[in-house]
């Protein structure tokens, strides 16, 4: 049977990050991962860090390509009634943004974990965890037809919203909030310039739209999107008319359209399990919560959980302590439930919500307020850029 001081279950950007924060702290890690390393790397999602994400790469010593090709941005718009309004994130928040895609930060990750030889699993089958209620727990797992085990001190589930860590808690344990949209995010990459040097979130009758970008060079939209839309019914010229009817005219008119590279559809969902410690399980990030993308936080939640755990993780093996361990649940949701609040916010004025004339003149009046208010502009770009650790 292998040993290992964490067993970490998915190689996403939480694992990684943990697995990395770790072995720089002398603890040894074992990652299993179901999917190939390749599959990982080919989902695109998440695209703006905040400045507490990317301190915490810089403390695992990943950071060094995000400071070369990582796009700091100091404002981001909200385009509503054909005008865009920008909002200074570093004059109201004195801090702002990075634009660096989530491919690339697990890439980051994973030569980081590749060059250290700290030990992955890719293409587990059947990941099983055995015992974390108790002082041994175990996890076993099936490749190449045969079954694997490994001993550990603590099992960190770090396996996203449909993994096996959350689902093996006794349901009686487990508290779970949850508040489905009634829409999804339809989004388009492709390889023409940004139509705009800064995100664009906009609010339109037709539907929500959001325009962002990896590179000076490749492009990232989104259109808010009926549950039931299929990806054939969405063919790139339908896509690209419906992207620029959402926008502000000037917004519209610097769309560069061009062949999509990547097209995927993604319902919004906020959901969030509590506890996050059973035992000598610890979960983190989608394992443990979702927000709608609409406030950019699900990797950067996800980031600051790993900070939490991996602190709690070091302070028990370096000093015996365990209130770290203790606290880690209590501190991780609180910050985890302001993220819930403001995606929350964020998806409610800005996106189309069938029929409810009251709703839509709610959401005028915020967008109103907003703009006419720097209170309320301070408050969103506080959040956006990320409330501290
Ligand atoms: P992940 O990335 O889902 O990784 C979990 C890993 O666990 C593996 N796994 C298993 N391994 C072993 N055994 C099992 N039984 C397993 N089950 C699953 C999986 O294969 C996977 O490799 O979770 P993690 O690490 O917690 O990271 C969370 C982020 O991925 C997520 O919150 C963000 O992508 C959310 N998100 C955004 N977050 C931001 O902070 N800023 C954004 O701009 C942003 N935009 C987005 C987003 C998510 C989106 N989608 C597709 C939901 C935009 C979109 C469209
Ligand atoms: C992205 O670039 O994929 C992105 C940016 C901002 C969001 C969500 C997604 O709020």
């Amino acid at each position: 049977m292998l040993r290992t001081q964490v067993a970490i279950i998915g190689s996403g950007p939480a694992g990684l990050l943990l697995g990395q924060l770790l072995h720089r702290a002398g603890v040894d890690t074992l990652i299993v991962e179901h999917r190939s390393r390749d599959h990982v790397l080919s989902r695109i999602r998440a695209g703006v860090l905040e400045p507490g994400t990317v301190a915490l790469l810089a403390e695992a010593g990943v950071d060094a390509r995000l400071r070369r090709e990582g796009l700091v941005h100091d404002g981001v718009a909200i385009a509503f009634e054909g005008t865009r309004h920008r909002i200074d994130l570093r004059a109201l928040a004195g801090a702002g943004v990075t634009v660096y895609g989530q491919t690339e930060v697990t890439r980051d990750l994973m030569d980081a974990r590749l060059a250290s030889g700290a030990p992955t699993v890719y293409e587990a089958e059947d990941v099983a965890l055995h015992g974390f209620d108790g002082a041994s727990p175990r996890l076993t797992w099936r490749r190449d037809g045969a079954t694997a085990e490994v001993a550990c001190d603590f099992i960190a589930g770090c396996d996203g919203s449909h993994g096996v860590s959350r689902a093996s808690v006794d349901p009686a344990a487990l508290a779970t909030y949850e508040k489905i949209y009634p829409f999804g995010w339809l989004g388009v990459l492709a390889d023409v310039p940004p139509a705009s040097h800064e995100l664009v979130y906009a609010a339109h009758d037709r539907g929500f739209a959001l325009c962002s970008m990896r590179s000076p060079t490749r492009s990232r939209y989104y259109v808010q999107c009926p549950l039931d839309a299929r990806l054939e019914d969405w063919p790139d010229a339908r896509f690209w008319d419906e992207l620029r009817a959402r926008l502000d005219p000037a917004s519209a008119a610097a769309v560069v359209t061009g062949p999509s590279i990547e097209k995927s559809i993604a319902p919004l969902r906020s959901f969030v399990a509590e506890p996050m410690r059973f035992g000598r399980l610890f979960l983190a990030g989608d394992a443990a919560h979702l927000v709608p993308p609409t406030g950019a936080k699900g990797l950067n939640l996800a980031a600051s959980d790993v900070h939490y755990l991996a602190e709690a993780l070091i302070d028990h093996y370096r000093a015996g302590a365990s209130a770290g361990l203790e606290a880690y649940s209590a501190r991780a949701l609180a910050r985890v439930w302001k993220a819930v609040r403001f995606s929350w916010w964020m998806t409610t004025i800005l996106h189309r919500f069938v029929d409810d004339g009251f709703g839509q003149r709610l959401q005028r009046a915020e967008l109103a307020y907003l703009m006419g208010s720097e209170a309320a502009r301070a408050a969103l770009a506080e959040n956006y850029v990320g409330l501290p650790f």
